[in-house]
């Protein structure tokens, strides 16, 4: 099974979502158990544009609970991102795919390095699925990576690369992780900002993860930052 038949791409459906729901959060759920992913894909799920996954560190993991959240996602109005920043070969990528995690059958975006090329990315397009390229990681000593020729190459506009993931401007959508109103790092060197100083420099969407899921009232931390974006 393929993912999504919509016609439309990804990039065409997050824009709408993004008008239409009013929102630029993309929440991180990094939890553990799919139980508690789709606790929060419920809870939250009125006030975001993206649910991002690692489903990596899922210790329960099953397509069929993820093609569950699939349905969440469509009684929310919100698009699913597997955070695997993926970075192989065509032929690789292809086997990643449809392995064990079944990325095609439920993903509506990724995040991969700018390594995989014009290959990488024809083939994510082939399966409906939108790309954010790591233009540069959140943490101290953060390296700008050597997107930009692949960026400038025309045909990529603008589908299937939806945008960036990053913490500068790249004329692109720019999701910015690392947000938080409440502190400046963690103590694995993540560089944290609030949505004004990453709006500041370039930010389009916020990619807030433990602010709101470790939250002692998620819901209340949700709607917090959900304001925070928008009044800016
Ligand atoms: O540069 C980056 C890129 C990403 S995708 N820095 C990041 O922190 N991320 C991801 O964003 C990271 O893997 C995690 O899933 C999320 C940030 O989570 P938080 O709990 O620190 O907000």
């Amino acid at each position: 099974m393929s993912n999504n038949m919509s016609t439309e791409s990804p990039f065409v459906r997050l824009q709408n979502i993004i008008k239409e729901k009013n929102t630029r959060i993309i929440l991180s759920c990094d939890v553990t158990t799919m139980a508690d992913l789709c606790y929060f894909a419920d809870l939250c799920g009125p006030y975001i544009c993206v649910l991002k996954v690692h489903t990596d560190i899922i210790e329960d993991f099953s397509v069929e609970m993820m093609l569950n959240i699939k349905n969440i996602a469509k009684v929310h109005r919100f698009l699913l991102m597997e955070d695997r920043k993926f970075g192989d070969i065509g032929y690789t990528l292809s086997k990643q795919l449809t392995g064990f995690f079944k990325y095609s059958q439920w993903c509506d975006l990724v995040t991969a390095y700018p390594y995989i090329g014009q290959t990488g990315i024809e083939l994510f397009k082939l399966n409906n699925i939108g790309v954010f390229l790591l233009a540069e990681l959140s943490i101290n000593e953060g390296q700008i990576l050597p997107y930009k020729e692949l960026f400038n190459k025309k045909e990529n506009t603008p589908h299937p690369i939806c945008g960036t993931i990053g913490q500068n401007n790249t004329g692109y959508i720019q999701a910015t992780p690392g947000i938080h109103l409440d502190k400046c790092n963690d103590n694995s060197n993540q560089c944290y900002k609030s949505p004004s100083e990453a709006k500041q420099k370039g930010a389009d969407l916020f990619i807030v993860g433990r602010a709101i899921y470790t939250a002692k009232n998620p819901l209340e931390a949700m709607i917090r930052y959900h304001k925070a974006a928008m009044d800016l």
